[in-house]
């Protein structure tokens, strides 16, 4: 029966893209597939430009560096360098929640530009930009620091933002980070994740590196002093991850990026161990710390009860017998108040089947979550994932999944109308298209503004997918 799924589906992709002229179909075939049973990839060409005139989710280099790695750095003003549009659009898109004074010592919900004009596309931006900079430092004298996010235009009439960065970091007497982000660099946000990461390795490190040669390095090591990396705090996440490591015994010495402040991203090498959640955004500065430091780090899971369970065991055992030991207390503690939750709902959602699409990470990280729901992940697929997110990812499906690499909006319509999944799990862009579809949808970028999704609290996520299953038998 299974092997009649994998031929069904496949006979459904071929349907869907005879839609498309012949050039545009052969380009976008390759970037859907059916998975089969053990097989160590999914069989689709990812991180490839997407093809012009259809309509993609994805973002830009400067969304990745600065939405994404740097803006959730809450006590550094993070400059949109560049016309207004593209800071004015993204501002506040990503929650980054936070804990501090906005206005006064912390900045994450505030929009900064250099609003730039036809004359400083025509004699250059960087007069404006030292100006700006020592301005912002006079209106907000507790910013820590300030990071210069390039829109398009910047890297197209050769401004030298490091020469600014270098220069005002001397008058300021602060670190000035300028990111070479612009928007046309990449085929999606994936490269600004890469950029984002190279500048903390090139402008961070070295502060880290002249703080430890003077002994002038405020931090006293523990044996036990992990970072925690790749994780936003989109809903409060990493409060929710920190609190379980902090309760098994672990010290928690840097949060990157999510409630991160600048200290935090300087003090970075001196944890013993990496605990890195989003793979995809940040493991490019685990390699920086490895080679540079000799840090060990280790991806985890904490979407879902089981995988929290497994990935507070796996952390536990790089450390010794007393958090070992800590770690079982932890999970004894919350597996109750878990089961509650899942008694109440598994009930109602057991047999239902969900397609997932999201960005870089979720689309597998979270296929765990909906399972101990008693829901089934159907399809799934990334806006902006490598080859190795792909592979990591057959690990977490099923035979016959449907899997869809930068998924078009019509592909995704297509297939959502073909298998009549209970629920569509996305982002805004593909919300009300499905709910004027009378489908239930729940948001994986913002979980719909609500709780963390990640850590304990995983109830609301869990009582918004039985609201979702009222609603299409309320429909049906
Ligand atoms: Fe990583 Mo939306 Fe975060 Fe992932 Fe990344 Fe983005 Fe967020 Fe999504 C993100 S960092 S903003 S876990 S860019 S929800 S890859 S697309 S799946």
């Amino acid at each position: 029966e299974n092997k009649n799924l994998v031929d069904e589906n496949k006979e459904l992709i071929k349907e869907v893209l005879k839609a498309y002229p012949e050039k545009s179909r052969k380009k976008r075939e390759k970037h859907l597939n059916v998975h089969e049973e053990n097989k160590s990839d999914c069989g689709v060409k990812s991180n490839i430009k997407s093809v012009p005139g259809v309509m993609t989710a994805r973002g830009c280099a400067y969304a990745g560096s600065k939405g994404v790695v740097w803006g959730p750095i809450k006590d550094m003003i993070h400059i949109s360098h560049g016309p207004v549009g593209c800071g004015y659009w993204s501002w506040s898109g990503r929650r980054n929640y936070y804990v501090g004074v906005t206005g006064i010592n912390s900045f994450g919900t505030m929009h900064f530009t250099s609003d730039f004009q036809e004359r400083d596309i025509v004699f250059g931006g960087d007069k404006k930009l030292v100006k700006l900079i020592e301005e912002l430092d006079v209106l907000f004298p507790l910013n820590r620091g300030v990071s210069i996010q390039s829109e398009c235009p910047i890297g197209l009439i050769g401004d030298d933002i490091e020469a600014v960065a270098k220069k005002t970091s001397k008058q300021i007497g602060k670190p000035v980070v300028p990111l070479r982000c612009e928007g046309f660099r990449g085929v999606s946000q994936s490269l600004g994740h890469h950029i984002a990461n190279d500048a903390i390795r090139d402008w961070i490190f070295p502060e880290y590196d002249k703080l430890k040669k003077e002994n002038r390095l405020d931090f006293e090591p523990s044996p036990y002093d992990v970072a925690l990396i790749g994780d936003y705090n989109i809903g409060g996440d990493a409060w929710a991850s920190r609190m379980l490591l902090e309760e098994m015994g672990l010290r928690v010495v840097a949060q990157w990026s999510g409630d991160g402040t600048l200290n935090e991203l300087i003090q970075g090498p001196a944890a013993k161990l990496v605990l890195i959640h989003c793979y995809r955004s940040m493991n490019y500065i685990c390699r920086s710390l490895e080679e540079q430091y000799g840090m060990p780090w280790m991806e985890f899971n904490f979407f879902g009860p089981t995988k929290i369970a497994a990935s507070l065991r796996e952390i536990a055992a790089k450390f010794d017998s007393k958090i070992q030991e800590n770690a079982e207390k932890v999970i004894a503690k919350y597996t109750p108040v878990m089961n509650a939750v899942l008694d109440k709902y598994r009930p109602r959602l057991e047999g239902n089947t969900v397609m997932l699409y999201v960005g870089g990470l979720r689309p597998r990280h979270v296929v765990p979550a909906f399972e101990d729901l008693g829901i089934k992940v159907i399809g799934t697929g990334y806006e902006f994932a490598h080859n190795d997110d792909y592979k990591r990812t057959t690990h977490y499906i099923d035979n016959a999944t449907i899997i869809y690499d930068d998924v078009t909006a019509y592909e995704f319509e297509e297939f959502v109308k073909a298998k009549k999944p209970d629920l569509i799990a996305s982002g805004i862009k593909e919300k009300y298209v499905f709910q004027k579809m009378a489908l239930p949808f729940r948001q994986m970028h913002s979980w719909d503004y609500s709780e963390p999704s990640d850590g304990v609290q995983m109830s609301d996520q869990i009582r918004f997918f039985g609201e979702g299953r009222k609603i299409s038998l309320f429909l049906a």
